[in-house]
């Protein structure tokens, strides 16, 4: 057998010892990825019972983060409004990656979004939505042409493929479209709609809106754009500022209210409140804006010492070939967040090895 001390042959070492490793089934398992604005974090939370996890992101560039989504390189991108940049982190361990695409005229980006061409959507204080190369960023101007937009601080791909934005400074519901860019129409408006954030589709096709300053969550029909009236009602189970409204694994609607510091689980198909999920304040919870669910990752790091590193491949080889069970050890091995650890970890383990 050939060394493993050298970091160059580990792939194919690796790979030599790990062919034919069984793989162990898993209840796939999510993480709640909070942006929190005024601690400039993004901080991590199970996502079945909402229980802090710490800080998923500190540092590192970030100021003011605002929108956030896991792009399709597994990759967390959250954007980082004060340094008008959208940021990529490493899913496991959270390293910034650095900034991933800025310029091309965006300010204060709030919404992020990858689209069905696969490349970037960016919302911010401006009157267009910019789009970046998904695998590069680099910029490549503004997408959206035309219509009354004014602050696009929630974008979201509809089953259609077009663009939906709230337009944070005309409270409406733009649609355009998804190829083009061209403005199509208003598409949803209500009395009750006023400073709209996160917007989302729920399975049922019609479309969820956060409305800031009413602290509701309004329904909108998803073909037509007709309101159908406030889906959680004003301040329901305290609710303050809302921002991002999400669908979660459970098929509840998780909405994080801004003011109360806190996010909060409603029931799926009525809008009834079910519980404060993640409790107010939890792990220095302050100012949350956007999150994201996300699958949980393996950090690799298996000798429990903080950091990932080649002091952790004879752990991660043990417990690959059955020599450790301990289910920490095989949690932190699932480097590739498949919920389940085996030899396809042997790809993700390396990279995290070399940069
Ligand atoms: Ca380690
Ligand atoms: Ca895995």
């Amino acid at each position: 057998m050939r060394p493993c001390w050298r970091a160059t042959a580990l792939y194919a070492c690796a790979t030599t010892i790990l062919v034919g490793v069984s793989s162990s089934a898993a209840v796939a398992q999510n993480d709640l990825l909070v942006c929190s604005i005024n601690t400039g974090t993004v901080l991590r939370y199970n996502g079945q019972t909402g229980a802090s996890k710490g800080a998923f992101v500190s540092g590192g560039g970030l100021s003011w983060p605002t929108g956030i989504t896991r792009g399709p390189d597994g990759r967390i991108y959250v954007a980082s409004a004060l340094t008008n940049a959208v940021n990529r982190y490493n899913p496991n361990t959270g390293v910034t990656l650095g900034a991933f695409a800025s310029g091309g005229g965006l300010t204060f980006p709030q919404s992020v979004s990858f689209g069905p061409d696969g490349n970037l959507y960016v919302g911010g204080s401006g009157t267009a939505v910019y789009r970046y190369n998904g695998v590069t960023g680099a910029a490549m101007g503004a997408f959206t042409t035309g219509g009354p937009l004014n602050g696009a601080f929630g974008i979201a791909f509809g089953p259609d493929d077009h663009l939906y934005i709230s337009s944070f400074g005309t409270n409406q519901i733009l649609r355009y479209n998804g190829a083009t860019g061209v403005f199509i129409d208003v598409f949803a408006t209500d009395p009750g709609l006023s400073s709209p954030y996160g917007l989302t589709f729920g399975a049922d096709g019609h479309l969820y809106v956060a409305s800031g300053s009413t602290s509701s969550v309004l329904r909108f029909n998803g073909t037509t754009g007709a309101s159908m009236g406030a889906f959680v009602t004003a301040g329901s189970g305290g609710l303050g500022t809302p921002v991002g409204v999400v669908f979660g694994p459970d098929g509840n609607l998780y909405v994080s209210s801004n003011t109360s510091a806190n996010v909060l689980r409603y029931n799926g198909t009525t809008g009834a409140f079910i519980d404060e999920f993640v409790a107010s304040g939890s792990g220095g919870l302050t100012g949350p804006s956007y999150f994201a669910f996300v699958p949980t990752c393996g950090s690799g790091d298996i000798n429990g010492n903080s950091t990932t590193g080649m002091d952790d491949l004879p752990g991660f080889i043990d417990v690959l070939t059955d020599v450790d069970t301990n289910p920490v050890h095989i949690a932190a091995a699932d480097v590739n967040c498949d919920s389940f650890t085996d030899g396809r970890d042997v790809e993700s383990f390396v990279k995290l090895l070399i940069p």
